[in-house]
């Protein structure tokens, strides 16, 4: 079985890829964005999946890759092609080798042509190959910059790629239009520019006349990447919430324990996001909250004192978990969310008042 996830970043309209063998729960990622490793790690712990590897498709020169980062978090090893030219990376890749995560693997293409040290991943039973911008979907990668090469990228695309079995799909590095998926079959057949009836000048005609503008980022991209995304340490720590040891989930939430709350209560505001008869009730409610309930938190923000970092409690954590997306609009930085709710704060036995055995 394969635990299998497409990602997105809306910015370089970048696929990062999560591959996990769900037998021994080993998994790598595929082209990780850096300013996305924080979602990244949440759902990596959340499916309870241990990060073995990242992997490179290239250099990229659109984004900053997640690797370094999420090599210092989650103790996941880097892997990039040997011609990519790359430092501080753990394992430099040439074609035909395996990269093992448990039961799986992933085979190494070299597919230069966008870059020289280009690589494409074939699962195990080669029902998927990553191809990094080698084949985008109806498109490929440009070849103008970066030892681009547009006849290398043609032989590339047909013996590593086209001669893979017509169903195996194509999960590429991008898509500027939103689509997710392709099959060999079907980009043999239909892709513009690589389809088989296209012959090797004409692809070279049709790449000289592509006309893009260089990324945006490239030239803050390509030095980053070729250092295997070490971050500048400061770029690393920025807004890093620092007041408490904070959890992001893959929701988007920063959560917060009850242990750490029940130590620092005196150092926050607590406020309880439920209604009048649920914080009389029962379930009682944590000495200090203040009752305002969700509904009227938006208008009553301003009650807050901004120099106070925020915790939202609720029954289940459900409705304070909004109740920090709310506060962040309304301008409040340090916001987070107590995880469980007055549920699971009664479950662990801390103090109320109010409320009943
Ligand atoms: N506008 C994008 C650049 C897009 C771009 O150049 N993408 C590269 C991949 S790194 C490419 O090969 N695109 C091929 C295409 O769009 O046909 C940005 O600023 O990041
Ligand atoms: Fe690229």
């Amino acid at each position: 079985m394969l635990t299998f996830r497409q990602l997105f970043d809306p910015q370089s309209s970048t696929y990062t890829y999560l591959l996990g063998d769900a037998a021994t729960r080993q998994a790598l990622l595929i082209d990780p964005v850096f300013e996305q490793v924080r979602r990244d790690v949440a759902l990596v712990e959340e499916l309870g999946l241990e990060l073995a590897w990242t992997l490179e498709t290239h250099v990229h020169a659109d984004h900053v890759t997640g690797a370094w980062l999420l090599r210092e978090r989650l103790g996941s090893r880097i892997a990039l092609a040997r011609a990519s030219g790359a430092q501080g990376a753990d394992r430099l890749l040439e074609a035909g080798e395996r990269i093992e995560f448990g039961k799986r693997h992933l085979e190494v293409r070299a597919t230069p042509g966008h870059t020289d040290g280009c690589l494409s991943y074939v699962l195990d039973d080669r029902t998927m190959v990553f191809t990094g911008d080698a084949v985008l979907i109806r498109g490929c990668g440009r070849t103008d910059f970066q030892q681009g090469s547009a006849r290398t990228l043609y032989r590339s695309v047909r013996e590593q790629v086209f001669s893979l079995p017509e169903g195996c799909l194509i999960y590429p590095a991008h898509d500027y239009r939103g689509l997710t998926a392709s099959s060999v079959g079907e980009e043999k057949l239909y892709n513009p520019r690589l389809a088989e009836s296209v012959g090797e000048g004409d692809f070279v005609g049709y790449m000289e006349h592509l006309g893009l503008a260089h990324p945006k980022q490239m030239d803050a991209a390509v030095p980053a990447n070729l250092q295997c995304g070490r971050p500048a340490e400061e770029r690393a720590r920025a807004d890093e919430p620092d007041w408490a040891p904070l959890t992001y989930t893959f929701a988007g939430i920063w959560e917060i324990q009850p242990s750490w709350l029940e130590e620092h209560a005196r150092e926050v505001q607590i406020v309880d996001v439920r209604e009048a008869d649920e914080f009389n009730g029962p379930l009682g409610h944590i000495e200090g909250a203040r009752l305002v309930p969700l509904g009227a938190l938006a208008a009553r923000a301003k009650e807050f004192d901004a120099a106070l970092p925020i915790v939202t409690v609720c029954r289940s954590g459900a409705r304070s978990a909004q109740a920090t997306v709310l506060l962040k609009k309304a301008g409040f930085g340090r916001v987070a969310n107590l995880s469980g709710g007055m549920l699971r704060w009664r479950a662990q036995r801390y103090a109320v008042e109010g409320g009943t055995e």
